[in-house]
């Protein structure tokens, strides 16, 4: 039985994204690898060219393709995977595998902890690691919140990395996720918010693999650069909360070991450059989305045009704030930067309060939380 091995990728480090496709090629599992590129541009051309020398040098066929265009939404990494879903179909293959291009210890044993799982009878198997308290933000602050208000009583909120590009697939799950509108639309950072809503859904069997050493990959400066990431798995994250409820599912979350310094105490993001965020440039259209908040929320966000505001945004008005945003959120520029400044301001009041507790505290601070909002949306 043999797979395949998805890379998508945009502009990556070239001996990164080399490396990351040799070791796939070089694994006896693996019958095929493709990278899909958002565009042909100098990764791209790079990855292309060393191709033909892959094959040769491990005899798998190694593809470099552009991605198609798929869905409706900005496109992105959503096309990459899907476009990806659509090649594996074309194949004989058995199973299919994502991974993020940039990871720098991607080695041959995220692909056989992955084969592992699946021969142990798991068709949908996810890769998850220790990240630093501040990392993350997206996971612990939208999504699995969202996912804990939206579908209180499945296991959607309990999975470890909902966002996380490094999963197996097995064929019949594919077929499934490949014949769903829904996740054909999502061509924008949304996708892994849609693929773990929708495999979940199958009902079949999630494996949860833990990768010990984390995830190592380029890093970020200021949470600017998570702008769009934000708003579009705020987005998906919300269409979720619309969605169907789950049935149960046999769920296996492999057990954590402690967390090395490194990667515990690795300051995720840049706090100096983020504060100004929370002030520059308001536009009229987001004080005016503001202004439909409730008081509590509206008053001391736009507080922030006089001066940073944020320690208002402890855990339990952060589950208001969803609902608000959840209520009267549209898809237009006020609301998304309404929306980014109300995140920004989350992230920073967490930072100052919770992260500093140490790091396995700060972490349980985050899933008690989220427990919490499942219980409360349970009882609502
Ligand atoms: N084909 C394609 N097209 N690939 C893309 C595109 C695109 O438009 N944009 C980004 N990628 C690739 C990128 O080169 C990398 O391999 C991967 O997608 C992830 O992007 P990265 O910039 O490394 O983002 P980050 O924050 O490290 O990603 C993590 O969070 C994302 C999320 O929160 O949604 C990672 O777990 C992603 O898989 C996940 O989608
Ligand atoms: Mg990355």
């Amino acid at each position: 039985m043999k797979s395949m091995v998805v890379f998508p990728f945009k502009v990556e480090d070239h001996e990164v994204a080399l490396g990351n496709l040799a070791t796939a090629a070089a694994h006896e599992r693996v019958g095929r690898v493709l990278a899909v590129g958002a565009a042909r541009e100098e990764t791209f051309e790079f990855l292309a060219r060393e191709a033909p020398l892959l094959m040769a040098a491990t005899g798998t066929p190694v593809e470099v393709i552009v991605q198609d265009r798929l869905g409706d939404r900005r496109p992105g990494k959503g096309d990459g995977m899907n476009t990806a879903m659509r090649r594996f179909l074309d194949t004989d293959l058995e199973r299919l595998h994502f991974y993020d291009t940039d990871i720098t210890n991607f080695d041959s044993s995220w692909i056989e902890g992955a084969e592992r799982a699946a021969d142990g009878g798991y068709p949908i198997v996810r890769h998850y690691f220790p990240r630093a308290s501040t990392d993350a933000m997206i996971t612990w602050l939208i999504t699995r919140p969202l996912f804990a208000i939206g579908h209180p009583d499945s296991i959607l909120w309990q999975i470890q990395q909902p966002l996380g590009g490094e999963i197996l697939l097995s064929r019949p799950v594919v077929e499934r996720l490949a014949a769903d509108p829904l996740v054909r639309g999502r061509s924008d950072w949304g996708i892994d918010t849609l693929i773990t809503y929708s495999t979940a859904a199958t009902g079949l069997p999630i494996y949860e693999h833990y990768i010990r050493g984390g995830k190592q990959h380029a890093l970020y400066g200021s949470l600017d650069e998570l702008r769009d990431m934000v708003v579009e798995c705020f987005e998906a994250a919300t269409e979720v909360t619309t969605l169907a409820g789950l049935g149960p599912v046999d769920h296996v979350v492999e057990p954590q070991s402690p967390v090395e310094e490194a990667v515990a105490y690795r300051v995720a993001y840049d706090a100096e450059a983020t504060i100004h965020l929370l002030g520059a440039g308001w536009t009229t259209a987001e004080i005016s989305a503001a202004s439909f908040l409730p008081d509590a929320i509206a008053g001391p966000l736009l507080g922030n045009l006089i001066r940073p505001t944020f320690a208002f945004l402890d855990a339990g008005m952060w589950f208001e704030t969803l609902l608000a945003l959840r209520a009267n959120y549209r898809s237009e520029p006020g609301w998304r930067g309404v929306l980014f400044r109300l995140w920004v301001g989350r992230v920073l009041a967490y930072t100052t309060t919770d992260a500093l507790s140490g790091h396995s505290r700060a972490m349980e601070v985050l899933d008690e939380a989220v427990s919490d909002y499942a219980i409360r949306s349970r009882s609502a």
